[in-house]
C-alpha cells in the first residue's frame, strides 16, 4: 500500500488509529469476560519468520499457486517438500516473541479465551497458550497425500528420487497444512466462529485479512457486538471495519495490552 493510500484510508474512517489503546479499549478489556484473538504471519515476524505477502516475504520467490496447493505439489513434489522442509526447520529453530508470551498471559487473565491462528509454526503452543485452534494446520505434521496416514518421522531417509513416501502405500508425504481450495480441519472454523461471536473483545493480529474463511472472523465478531481491534504494522484490508486499529508491531503492542489488563486486576 502506498503512503497516499494509507493516508486516504486513515482519513476515510473515524475510528481510532494509534499505537496506544484508547480509553474505550482499556475499559472493554477490563470488563471482558471473553476474548478471542486471530493471528497471522505478522505475529511471528519478531521471531524471525517471514510473512507471505510482505516485500521479502515467502511469496516473493514463488507465487502461492506454485506451492500452496495440491496441483502444485503433484507437479513438483521435490520443490514443495523442500520448501516446507526449510520452513519447518526455521519454525523449530525460532523462539516465541514477547507478543506470543503476552497472549499466553492474557489467556490466564480472562474467563474465556480462544486463540485462532492461521500460523502453522507452533509458536503459540511453545509460548504457553492452551486454547488454540490451528485453522491452517501445523507444519510439523506430515501425512500421505493418497491414504492420509500420518507420517511417523522414520520416512526421512530419501529413496531414489529423494522424495519421502508413505510406509503403507508409497504415496507422497505432504505437509499437514491447509492449502488453497482445501477444507479447514473438521469443526475448526465453526468453533472459531462461535468463539468470535461470543467474544466481548476480538483482536485481529498480524494478518493481511485477505484469506477466507479466516478473514470473516472479525466481521462475525463485530456483527455480534464484539469490540474488534486490529494490531498490525500497517492497516490491513479489513481495517475499515474495525472498532479500533493499533498500528505497530505485535511484539510491542500485545505486551502493553496484557499489562493493562493484568495491572487492573492487581489493583
Ligand atoms: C505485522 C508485523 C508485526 C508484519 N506485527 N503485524 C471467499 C472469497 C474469496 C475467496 C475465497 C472465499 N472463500 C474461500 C476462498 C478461497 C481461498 C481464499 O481465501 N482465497 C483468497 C486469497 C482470495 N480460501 C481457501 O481456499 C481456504 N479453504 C476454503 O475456503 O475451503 C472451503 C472451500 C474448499 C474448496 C473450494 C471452495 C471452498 C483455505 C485457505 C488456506 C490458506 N493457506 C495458506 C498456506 C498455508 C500453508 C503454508 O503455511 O504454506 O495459509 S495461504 C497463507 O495465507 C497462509 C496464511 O495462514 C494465510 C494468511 O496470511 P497472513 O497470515 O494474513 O499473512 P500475510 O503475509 O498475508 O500478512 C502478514 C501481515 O502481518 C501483514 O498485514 C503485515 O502488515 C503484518 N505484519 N509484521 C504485526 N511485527
Ligand atoms: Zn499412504
Amino acid at each position: 500500500m502506498s503512503q497516499n493510500d494509507l493516508v486516504r484510508q486513515r482519513e476515510a474512517v473515524s475510528k481510532t488509529y494509534g499505537s496506544e489503546a484508547s480509553d474505550e479499549l482499556c475499559s472493554r478489556l477490563r470488563s471482558a469476560r471473553s476474548i478471542c484473538v486471530l493471528t497471522g504471519a505478522g505475529m511471528s515476524v519478531e521471531s524471525g519468520l517471514a510473512t507471505f505477502r510482505d516485500p521479502g516475504g515467502l511469496w516473493d520467490t514463488y507465487r502461492p499457486e506454485e506451492l500452496a496447493n495440491e496441483a502444485a505439489f503433484r507437479r513438483n513434489p521435490a520443490l514443495v517438500q523442500g520448501w516446507y522442509d526449510a520452513r519447518r526447520r526455521q519454525a523449530l529453530d525460532a523462539e516465541p516473541n514477547p507478543g506470543h508470551r503476552a497472549l499466553a498471559k492474557l489467556e490466564n487473565s480472562v474467563e474465556e479465551f480462544t486463540l485462532v491462528t492461521q500460523n502453522v509454526d507452533g509458536l503459540h503452543q511453545r509460548a504457553g497458550s492452551e486454547n488454540i485452534i490451528e485453522i491452517h494446520g501445523n507444519i510439523v505434521d506430515e501425512l500421505c497425500i493418497e491414504c492420509g496416514r500420518p507420517a511417523d518421522g522414520t520416512e526421512a531417509a530419501p529413496g531414489d528420487d529423494a522424495l519421502r513416501r508413505c510406509r503403507s502405500c508409497e504415496g507422497l508425504l505432504r505437509p499437514g497444512v491447509v492449502w488453497f481450495g482445501e477444507m479447514l480441519p473438521e469443526g475448526a472454523f465453526s468453533r472459531a466462529a462461535q468463539a468470535a461471536a461470543a467474544a466481548d473483545v476480538f483482536l485481529s493480529v498480524g494478518t493481511s485479512s485477505v484469506v477466507y474463511p479466516a478473514a470473516e472472523l472479525p466481521h462475525i465478531a463485530g456483527n455480534s457486538g464484539s469490540y474488534v481491534v486490529e494490531v498490525n504494522v500497517e492497516p490491513s484490508a479489513a481495517a475499515n471495519s474495525m472498532s479500533e486499529v493499533l498500528v505497530g508491531p505485535a511484539g510491542s503492542i500485545l505486551p502493553e495490552l496484557a499489562a493493562l489488563l493484568i495491572q487492573s486486576q492487581d489493583s
